[in-house]
């Protein structure tokens, strides 16, 4: 039987092989991978947050728990994808400079991918030139930016007015999206979409390429 509390529970201790074991045993047991990514990653992610913000949990804690949310996505990964949806446009993705976190770029692509998105992943700590030269290079149809920290969400700007410089805005859709972002702040740098969350930025990416 699947046991998505005892998902949640090895991922917040950071137990990434028992994760990846419970993943599939919940697969096998045909529970629906969006469940799994919802009522067990996501939600034991969400319970770390609120422990790292009140100092019961620590950077090394939350990483190990990262890791173990990664390798738990891994397995979701293949499911999570729709099939026959080949050459539906093309993006580059990663998170802002200076900005480490990667699991919410992580899951725009997987999302992406499965609106049969090509989609190409620049990582983390991306500079504005970098996102500009993939977007020339693969002649991108939308370049997609995260940002987790109040401190780097303003890279976002830098990458809007490296686009214009380059002489490429025009060409490319900028979709924004991470905890601290809003629509207004979309509005205010000059990017065309913010989404709160992967599921709406694939909708809204599938949305422009076609
Ligand atoms: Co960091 N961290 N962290 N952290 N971390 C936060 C973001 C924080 C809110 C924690 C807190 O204080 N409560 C806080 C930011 C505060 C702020 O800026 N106001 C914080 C801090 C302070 C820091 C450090 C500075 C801590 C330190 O060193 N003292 C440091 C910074 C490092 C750096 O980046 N330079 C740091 C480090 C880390 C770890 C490395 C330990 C680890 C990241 C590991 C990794 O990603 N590989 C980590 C983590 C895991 C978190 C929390 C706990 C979880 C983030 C996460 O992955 N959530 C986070 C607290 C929290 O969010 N509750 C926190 C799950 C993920 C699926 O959600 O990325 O929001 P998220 O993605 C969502 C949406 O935002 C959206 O879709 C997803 C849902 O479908 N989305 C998009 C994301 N990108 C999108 C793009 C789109 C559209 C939607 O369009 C293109």
């Amino acid at each position: 039987m699947a046991d998505l509390e005892k998902i949640s529970e090895m991922m917040q201790k950071g137990k990434a092989a028992d994760v990846k074991e419970l993943c599939q045993a919940a697969l096998d047991d045909n529970v629906e991978a969006q469940t799994i990514l919802d009522d067990a990653l996501l939600a034991a992610m969400s319970i770390v947050g609120v422990k790292f913000k009140n100092n019961q949990v620590f950077v090394p804690e939350v990483l190990i728990a990262a890791r173990a949310m990664n390798a738990g996505l891994e397995i979701l990964k293949p499911h999570l994808k729709s099939e026959d949806t080949k050459g539906n446009g093309k993006a580059v993705i990663g998170t802002v400079k200076g900005d480490l976190h990667d699991i919410g770029k992580n899951l725009v692509k997987i999302m992406m991918e499965g609106k049969g998105l090509e989609v190409i992943d620049l990582g983390s700590d991306v500079t504005p030139e970098k996102y500009v030269e993939a977007a020339k290079e693969h002649n991108a149809d939308i370049i997609a930016l995260s940002a987790l920290l109040t401190t780097t969400m303003t890279q976002m700007g830098n990458v809007v007015k490296a686009a214009e410089d380059a002489g490429i805005r025009d060409k490319v859709t900028i979709m924004i999206g991470g905890a601290p972002i809003t629509q207004s702040f979309c509005e205010s740098i000059g990017a065309d979409i913010y989404t709160p969350d992967a599921a709406t930025a694939s909708d809204k990416a599938l949305e422009v390429c076609s």
